[in-house]
């Protein structure tokens, strides 16, 4: 969806999550400031049970005039944007009145019936989605400094401080934006009242406590969700919390805060397995949060007991996973299949061809940012999911040929190449030749039938997961090079090979 598609509607109402946060008052500023250029009646408004009433949030709407309202109706209007949430969600008073709905949105889709939606839910805020929309039509941005310093603060504050951030769209906005410094410094030094020290305060003094597992659960007296979050960082920096969860009741909701600190455990992974079937919950690898539904627990759990609940949850999360380390692990053949790696067309950038010899260069991926020097021997590659991997001239030509036709590549976020010395930036995909690999890969493999995290031997400090269903993979050529392959881009990659010489006693893989 382009913004520029949503002009022709007569009028147009911007709606917020209820309980605002930063990301979500940039999203909907920035959005309205657009729609107001082009002459279109539009409101920025919010609802729920509380108004906002957060230091930071009332400083950013008064620093940088944020014409944001407070509703519990709208009445009749062309045309509702659901901004940094979905329509129909929990954290979105449902309000009746528009003839159309549009969505713009980095949660999880919940709902995939909104024909005018734009839903990217690995991106860190809501705010960097507006901004890419917005350069797409040309809008600009730096002009107006209230509406750089308001998305440069969503992102801010939805990734922790800007540590999480992950998606290169994100990193694209975060070196672009001229925003005020000294409102950014203010805004970060106004998170907490007096009065909400001294509810962290409180609630620290009582906590349950798992010196199995090492994760933490504590109660608070209801306040501000954000609060939450301020709780659980500060519990986090115990030396034997490893997770931890800070939850309290505000109406009809339970609100959690959710914290990890080891790498064997994804916050956002916890934050959907603790609400899954009576909430909805995610963010990112360290902090995540959620809600839970007071009526949807009450079925599951009568005595209404959600401290003894999470407890337990929680205790059944530590047990819900296998783990694999690929540099300490010792693959049963037994167990596995032998597959062939169907020869798919991928693609290969040669870097002189762009660039002259020696520059200094930026590739950035979805994976991160990968810094290298153009020279005639370098070629990058990027595989079916758009992965990118260097690779010399030299070898590319002993396992690679040239063909023609385009590259099998499927991915959100095509590689950029950025000259590090002026700044330009490559679109890529003019540049993008197609190869496939000469003589064949085989790999064992087994369909998972429990969650299963493996470090792989190329980084061990973050882990694939794999879902029951998915396969494990290990090279046949190293067996320490174990992987997860998901479901189904495994057998759209792999067939299995019946050529095979394996002993197979085993009929069913099991892990
Ligand atoms: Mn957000």
């Amino acid at each position: 969806m382009r913004l520029s598609e949503l002009t022709t509607y007569k009028d147009i109402i911007i709606q917020c999550h209820d309980n605002p946060d930063a990301d979500s008052l940039a999203s909907g500023f920035a959005l309205y400031s657009y729609f107001k250029e082009k002459d279109i009646p539009c409101r920025f408004v919010y609802s729920g049970k509380n108004q906002i009433t957060k230091s930071n949030l009332v400083l950013m709407m008064k620093e940088l005039k944020i014409p944001i309202s407070y509703v519990s109706e709208i009445g009749e209007v062309d045309l509702l944007i659901t901004v940094d949430c979905q329509c129909g969600a929990g954290n979105t008073t449902l309000l009746t009145g528009a003839s159309h709905v549009a969505v713009i949105d980095h949660h999880q889709t919940i709902d995939d019936s909104f024909k005018l939606s734009t839903i990217k839910s690995n991106y860190g805020s809501c705010s960097t989605i507006v901004w890419q929309m917005l350069q797409e039509e040309g809008f600009p941005v730096n002009s107006h400094p209230d509406i750089a310093t308001a998305l440069y603060y969503g992102l801010y504050m939805d990734t922790s401080q800007l540590s999480e951030i992950y998606h290169p769209a994100d990193k694209d906005m975060r070196d672009s934006l001229e925003y005020n410094q000294s409102t950014i410094f203010r805004l970060i030094h106004s998170n907490i009242s007096l009065n909400e020290l001294q509810l962290a305060g409180y609630a620290l003094t009582d906590f349950q406590y798992s010196d199995t597992y090492r994760f933490s659960v504590i109660m608070t007296n209801p306040c501000d969700p954000n609060i939450l979050g301020v709780i659980s960082d500060f519990a986090l920096q115990v030396d034997t919390i490893d997770t931890c969860v800070v939850y309290n009741r505000l109406g009809t909701d339970y609100k959690l805060s959710i914290r990890s600190c080891v790498k064997e455990i994804r916050a956002n992974e916890l934050a959907w397995y603790l609400t899954e079937g009576i909430g909805s919950g995610g963010g990112h690898i360290n902090k995540s949060g959620g809600f839970i539904f007071v009526k949807d627990f009450l079925h599951l759990q009568p005595d209404g007991d959600m401290n003894s609940y999470l407890y337990h949850k929680m205790e059944e999360y530590y047990n819900s996973y296998d783990l694999i380390y690929a540099k300490d692990y010792t693959a049963d053949l037994t167990s596995l299949k032998l597959y062939l790696k169907k020869n798919i067309p991928i693609g290969v950038v040669i870097t002189s061809e762009l660039l002259e010899e020696n520059t200094p260069i930026l590739v950035r991926t979805l994976e991160g940012d990968l810094e290298t020097t153009v020279s005639d021997s370098l070629y990058i590659m990027i595989d079916i999911q758009g992965e990118v991997s260097l690779i010399h001239k030299d070898k590319f030509e002993s396992s690679y040929m040239f063909i023609d036709g385009a590259p099998n590549i499927h991915t959100d976020y095509l590689p950029t190449i950025k000259n590090t010395i002026n700044g330009h930036t490559y679109i890529i995909n003019k540049h993008i030749h197609t190869c496939v690999a000469l003589g064949t890969t085989h790999i064992y493999a087994k369909e998972l039938q429990r969650t299963c995290k493996v470090f792989t031997s190329w980084d061990e400090s973050k882990y694939m997961l794999g879902k029951p269903g998915d396969y494990l993979a290990v090279r046949s050529d190293d067996l320490h090079d174990v992987y997860v392959i998901e479901r189904n881009i495994f057998f759209k990659t792999y067939e299995e090979d019946s050529q095979s010489n394996v002993d197979s006693t085993s009929k069913s893989p099991l892990i």
